[in-house]
């Protein structure tokens, strides 16, 4: 299997996030690629096809907003990274608003994830390394890995939040139907729920999302995920939701994604992208459930064998030493 990376991914390193009412150290970080690049044994770089498939998923003042923000905050006399502080959640509508703060409350739906002035350059690439994966798929590989960083999934067409700024899986699948698939199904098995991957396919019937991840009514981003959010309008039904508690481990998890690959087959994809996240590990420091690192490959062999062409995308996983042992146990099963 392929797998692509580009350095430049390494450069958006923020120094802390808010966090339980302080701030603590980033979690995601670049040592995050490191310990997978040295399990899986390296990566190809990706080529640079332009921002088009960025924009296809994402609002243009979105895009212009992460190139923007950072100078934004430091012409305001700000130090550190930018990090927003208020959000309209009610009577959201076009405001013709310069301040900067106001700009990142508009475009993030939590304070937990920093802009620096290397984060549209990392993201971008992050976006292109998704982008490799989907050209060698579409173009005949059964299966490549993306080592995409920042991860993606919580990230909107118009906000970011949950470490993501671009949503890596949506510009995949995107780009998999504008290269001639007319059914993708995205199969999101991080820790955390996809909010942004929803959103972004929620009234769209081309795209599947289903996901495996931690109860919202206990876990981060707690306003999706909930089992009763199934889509809307043309998108009715191609939403999943399969939420689990804490403590979870293989046999309830498999049991969930078997779920999941059965509406997924129902709805019969010309290709998969699955969202993977190895913050479902035992030890993972944020998260809560109990998979081992021989797991991974039990749930990627299941995956594999339901033979869709699969790009596979790399979101959480926060526990250093041991996430690149859990992607190379997971690229392992497929
Ligand atoms: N203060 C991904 O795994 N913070 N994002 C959770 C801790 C945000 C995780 C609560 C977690 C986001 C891609
Ligand atoms: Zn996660």
């Amino acid at each position: 299997m392929r797998r692509f990376f580009a350095p430049a991914q390494l450069t958006h390193a923020p120094t802390r996030e808010l966090h339980n009412g302080g701030f603590t150290a980033y979690a995601e970080t670049p040592e995050r690629v490191a310990s997978i690049l040295a399990a899986i044994g390296g990566a190809s770089q990706p080529a640079d096809e332009g921002d088009a498939a960025i924009r296809a998923v994402h609002d243009a003042s979105y895009l212009d907003f992460l190139r923007a923000a950072p100078a934004l905050w430091r012409d305001a006399g700000r130090p550190g990274d930018a990090i927003p502080y208020a959000f309209p959640i009610v009577r959201r509508r076009a405001l013709d608003l310069t301040r900067v703060d106001a700009l990142l409350g508009r475009h993030a739906m939590d304070a937990t994830t920093p802009i620096t002035a290397d984060t549209w350059t990392a993201a971008y690439w992050s976006g292109q390394t998704a982008l490799a994966a989907t050209r060698a798929v579409v173009s005949g590989d059964r299966a490549a890995f993306a080592l995409c960083r920042p991860p993606g999934h919580h990230a909107g067409a118009d906000y970011c939040g949950g470490y993501c700024h671009l949503n890596v899986a949506a510009i995949a699948a995107q780009a998999a139907r504008d290269a001639g698939c007319a059914r993708v199904a995205i199969l999101d098995i991080d820790y955390h729920h996809g909010n942004g991957t929803q959103d972004i396919f929620w009234d769209r019937g081309d795209v599947f999302y289903a996901s495996v991840h931690a109860d919202p009514a206990t876990d981060y981003p707690f306003f999706w995920g909930h089992a009763d959010e199934r889509g809307e309008g043309a998108g009715a039904g191609a939403t999943l939701n399969l939420p689990l508690p804490h403590g979870t481990r293989l046999d309830a998890f498999r049991t969930a994604q078997a779920t999941a690959l059965s509406a997924i087959a129902a709805f019969a994809p010309d290709l998969l992208v699955v969202s993977f996240g190895a913050d479902t590990w035992e030890g993972d420091p944020i998260s809560h459930f109990a998979l081992t690192t021989a797991d991974y490959r039990v749930l990627a062999a299941d995956i594999a064998a339901c033979g869709w062409p699969t790009v596979i995308v790399m979101e959480g996983g926060y526990a250093i030493d041991a996430l690149g042992h859990n992607v190379a146990s997971f690229l392992a099963g497929f």
